[in-house]
């Protein structure tokens, strides 16, 4: 069976003419236009920048080289006993566009725990810091201290040529995406668990299952499975999210593969963005200490209410881009849907209660331009289920998983030679000339 590097090195050349003919065809071609609003509202809607692997619909949300979600549920491979997709087969799919076979998949979870062990130094640092130093910023340092081995790097530090800079590159984010169970477990332990023992790597498993068992989960098979799928849908959602953007922007200065995701991890690491995933369940407990046992629609929308009139914001709720339900959110309610004790979980039921009635509050609000539930309403509440109830952890739940997209576009940009980004800014007083004159 075909390789992955061989699945992308056979790719390459496709990809590589068509850009060469859009670019001789249609350089000078304007496919949307520059609003003043768009420069001073978080270039919302600017069409600027090139990611092949997902592309978001507002409507139906997003697809993964065309495939939607049910689809990948549907094609890509799960888990010797699973069910649900795993990060392998996701991996595969973003970086090669097709759908990897079994066998293809089982190769590649051999690669990556083959590759998988944390280095010294960087047990060593983790363990040297502070078990009050947020997982994220924890997550982020080891990341950007694994680049010590990047062979990107050396590579191009011995001066290789252009067109040979995508294979140094895929070495490095292969390496970077098998560390980093074990150095996202290996926080885990230090924070909640310090002193406890941790399993080692076992090699007839796939890359979320060794996650879960170096967490510590490992004998619970309901967890296992929700992580895989979590895992999966949360690695690539189009490429202006701030994450992938950061990814994007620093790789485009060809730092390698750790410094961008690094990077990308501290984007994700705001509370707009993969912090919601804490936020939602802190909100949620709040809500449910609030109203006890009488879990009504009224009592949830006087809750809402109230959030909204304090000034905050509903956290899991809105979105930059969709305006409908994120069908990630439906996928993981479905999941839900499927597990006879997720029935009685009371943070499950009333995350779901809370779906039936937010929506309609947040229309009638009528600040936010999607009232709808994005992935980050549900995905905690599973987690809290299942007995992983620090929700601080959560956003490196989320960090584990969007390495997948960010570095499938870091192989790209080098094989495509994208070039350094470097958007044009303007001043206010440059804005209002523009704009007078326009
Ligand atoms: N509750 C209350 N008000 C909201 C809201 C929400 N959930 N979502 C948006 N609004 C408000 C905005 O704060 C803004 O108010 P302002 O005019 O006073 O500044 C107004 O509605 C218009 O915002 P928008 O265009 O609809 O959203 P946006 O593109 O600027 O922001 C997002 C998108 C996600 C940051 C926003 O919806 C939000 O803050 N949601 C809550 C946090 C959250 O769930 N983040 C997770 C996003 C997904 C992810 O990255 N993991």
């Amino acid at each position: 069976t075909q390789s992955l590097k061989d699945a992308i090195k056979e790719t390459i050349p496709v990809k590589q003419e068509q850009l060469k003919r859009i670019k001789a065809q249609h350089a000078g071609t304007t496919i949307g236009e520059v609003k003043v609003e768009n420069v001073i509202g978080g270039m919302r809607g600017l069409k600027a920048m090139l990611w092949d692997s997902s592309v978001l619909d507002p409507e139906k949300g997003i697809r993964f080289h065309g495939l939607s979600i049910p689809d990948c549920q549907q094609q890509l491979p799960a888990a010797p006993g699973g069910k649900e997709m795993i990060a392998e087969s996701m991996l595969w799919l973003l970086l090669t566009g097709k759908v990897p076979s079994e066998a293809q998949t089982r190769t590649l979870s051999r690669d990556l725990v083959e590759r998988g062990t944390l280095p010294n130094y960087v047990e060593k640092l983790i363990d040297s810091l502070p078990a009050t130093l947020h997982p994220m910023t924890q997550l982020g340092m080891g990341v950007a201290a694994l680049n010590h081995d990047s062979l990107f790097q050396a590579a191009y530090e011995k001066g290789i040529k252009k067109s040979e800079y995508w294979e140094a590159t895929l070495e490095d984010c292969l390496n970077l995406i098998s560390r980093l169970p074990a150095l996202a477990a290996r926080i885990y332990r230090n924070v909640y668990n310090p002193g406890k023992a941790m399993e080692s790597l076992d090699k007839n498993l796939d890359l979320v299952g060794n996650y879960v068992r170096l967490l510590g989960f490992g004998d619970n098979h309901s967890l296992t499975e929700y992580l895989r799928l979590y895992i999966a849908l949360h690695g690539d959602h189009e490429g202006g999210n701030a994450s992938a953007h950061t990814a994007h922007l620093v790789g485009s200065t060809l730092s390698d593969p750790y410094l961008s995701y690094s990077a990308a991890l501290f984007a994700l690491a705001g509370p707009l963005h993969g912090l919601a995933n804490q936020e939602v369940l802190r909100w949620q407990m709040a809500m449910q200490t609030e109203i006890g046992s009488d879990v009504t629609h009224d009592r949830i929308k006087e809750y809402l209410w109230k959030t909204l009139k304090s000034g905050q914001v509903v956290p899991g709720y809105g979105h930059g881009v969709l305006r409908n339900p994120d069908p990630r959110f439906i996928a993981l309610q479905q999941f839900c849907d499927s597990k006879p004790e997720l029935q009685d979980s009371p943070i499950i039921q009333l995350v779901k209660k809370t779906y039936e009635v937010a929506p309609g509050v947040l229309k009638e609000h009528g600040k936010t331009k999607n009232p709808y539930p994005n992935v980050d309403a549900t995905s905690g509440c599973v987690l809290y289920h299942y007995g992983l109830t620090q929700f601080k952890y959560y956003t490196v739940i989320f960090g584990v998983s969007r390495a997948l997209g960010c570095i499938t576009q870091l192989v790209w940009a080098r094989a495509l030679g994208l070039p350094l980004e470097r958007p044009k800014s303007l001043s206010l007083d440059a804005i209002e000339k523009l704009a007078k004159s326009a």
